[in-house]
């Protein structure tokens, strides 16, 4: 037995080992590895076994298992997070639990409008489940690919459709969720009404799996758009975001569904850093918004729409000037660049990011007061501030300077955080819109939450996870 195995119990991984099978369970370190590191490279940890449960009821007794062993389980699902929320620690008493064997969609119900799927589903293949029975499920981000609904729903994901749609938080109808002791909750009503006592599934969503473990989800679909119009318009300067939004909505009959901000920078580091990526506009400005308009009848009316708004807008001096895609490939170029920022940021070195949000107005004020206190501290530093500003979501992200010692510029992580936390704070924000809590901000919550809030979130830790067995250390 390795140092790592001896953390746990005696006897403790053979019974995990038959509850999942040998299918279900990897103890080799090196199949491991990509699970115990996270996205950002700023966590690693260590665990002895990860248990990969094929079924709610194989869930349910390794939980349990695990309870009576007084060893901690760290729920994990595509492992995108960006706070450190899914990957265990290093050198304790831990195991990791994956739920990707868990991806069967157990129910599409075209006429309820509703899709009852198991945690471990990717969202893209969801997404495809939806409009292969003419229907649309709009949660969307950058890691769609890989990121699983489990995942989604316990970090309560926002993404591109926030806008028109939502967060996570508003798509789900019911859930199915292991608690810390191995019980199953079965709360996978698909009703869109259901004022029977407290909202018990919200508890889970969000609560990034410091709660239980999400083994099933009962989700909302919508009408699938049949057209879409995309565009790129530069803007007048910073604060004309917020009147081509208002322009937007106003003229649109609620087509708006993504409203995102693009600094100069993210192009140049798209271009740079991603293959064949084409810089949409012939001149360079400031800032522009990636707009995109849906409607669910084909008779060109969204398109329509989108040429008007615009139209009005360059009139109004509000965008200087705008490409609306002509194809899905000029439509795709635009979303590459917007998805694939966060990869072109891995590429370009060490970043210091935050995710915050403010009421919509005052997003433009937001990033001009940062931008002005952090000139003090990190000289030369570039800011990259970024997305989904329809909803006041901002991802201030940091650049060092060209040529500067990393390991210091990221040691200043904790001082720029307490300046753009403290602004947020003062512009009646939130320091983490939708990423989450995990690791990475759990000093944050203590200092910004009220003292009532974190008392409030700990006793209902301690009532249900009275062990603290259930993801430990992450968010409290
Ligand atoms: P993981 O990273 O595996 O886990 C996240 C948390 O959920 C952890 O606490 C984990 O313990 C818990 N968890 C996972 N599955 C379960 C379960 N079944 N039951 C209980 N707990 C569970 N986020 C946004 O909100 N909007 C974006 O636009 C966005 N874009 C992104 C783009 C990129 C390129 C990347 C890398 C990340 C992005 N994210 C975004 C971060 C986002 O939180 C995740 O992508 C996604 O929601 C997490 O899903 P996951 O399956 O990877 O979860
Ligand atoms: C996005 O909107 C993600 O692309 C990631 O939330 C943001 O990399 C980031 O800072
Ligand atoms: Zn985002």
């Amino acid at each position: 037995m390795n140092d790592i195995a001896s953390a746990v119990p005696a006897g403790l991984l053979e019974r995990l080992r038959a509850i999942v099978g040998p299918k279900g369970f990897v103890a080799d370190q090196d199949a491991m590895a990509p699970h115990l590191k996270d996205w950002r490279g700023l966590y690693r940890g260590a665990v002895p076994a990860m248990l990969l449960p094929a079924s709610t009821a194989e869930v349910a007794a390794a939980v349990k298992a695990c309870a009576e062993a007084g060893v901690g389980i760290v729920p994990q699902g595509g492992n995108t997070g960006l706070v450190g929320a899914a990957i265990p620690h290093a050198g304790r008493n831990e195991i990791l639990l994956n739920l990707k064997r868990m991806n069967r969609v157990r129910l599409l119900d075209a006429a309820d409008y509703t899709i009852t799927a198991e945690a471990g589903c990717i969202l893209a293949d969801l997404q495809n489940a939806a409009e292969a029975a003419d229907r649309f499920f709009p949660l969307s981000l950058g890691a769609e690919g890989s990121c699983q609904i489990g995942g989604n729903l316990s970090t309560n994901a926002g993404g591109i459709n926030v806008l028109r749609y939502g967060n996570a938080r508003e798509l789900v109808l019911g859930l199915e969720v292991v608690l810390p002791d191995g019980r199953v909750w079965d709360g996978l009503r698909r009703l869109r009404k259901d004022n029977t006592g407290y909202a018990l599934k919200h508890l889970f969503v969000g609560a990034e799996g410091t709660l239980g473990i999400i083994t099933a989800a009962a989700l909302r679909l919508f009408p699938r758009p049949l057209e879409t119009a995309t565009a790129f318009a530069a803007l007048r300067d910073l604060d004309a975001a917020i009147e081509l939004l208002a322009i937007l909505r106003a003229g649109s009959g609620d087509s708006v569904s993504s409203f995102e901000l693009l600094p100069r920078m993210a192009i140049e580091l798209c271009l740079r850093h991603l293959p064949n990526i084409v810089d949409p506009l012939p001149a360079r400005h400031d800032w522009h918004a990636l707009i995109e308009f849906t409607g669910t009848v084909a008779d060109g009316r969204t398109k329509a729409a989108l040429e008007a708004t615009l139209e009005t807008a360059l009139e109004k001096g509000t965008i200087v000037d705008a490409a609306i895609a002509q194809s899905e490939a000029q439509a795709n170029n635009l979303w590459r660049i917007r998805d694939g920022l966060t990869e072109a940021q891995v590429h370009a070195g060490a970043n210091i990011k935050h995710d915050v949000s403010v009421p919509v107005s005052r997003t433009p004020e937001f990033i001009k007061r940062a931008d002005a206190a952090l000139k003090k501290i990190a000289p030369g530093a570039e800011t990259l501030a970024f997305g989904h500003i329809g909803d006041g979501n901002i991802h201030y992200n940091l650049c060092p300077p060209p040529g500067a010692d990393l390991a210091a510029f990221m040691a200043k992580t904790d001082r720029v955080g307490a300046i753009v936390y403290d602004i947020t704070a003062e512009m009646e924000g939130s320091f983490s819109a939708e990423h989450g809590i995990g690791q990475l901000r759990r000093a944050a919550l203590v200092k910004y939450r009220s003292a009532l809030e974190v008392e409030m979130m700990r006793t209902l830790k301690r009532s249900l996870d009275p062990k603290g067995l259930m993801n430990p250390g992450k968010v409290l």
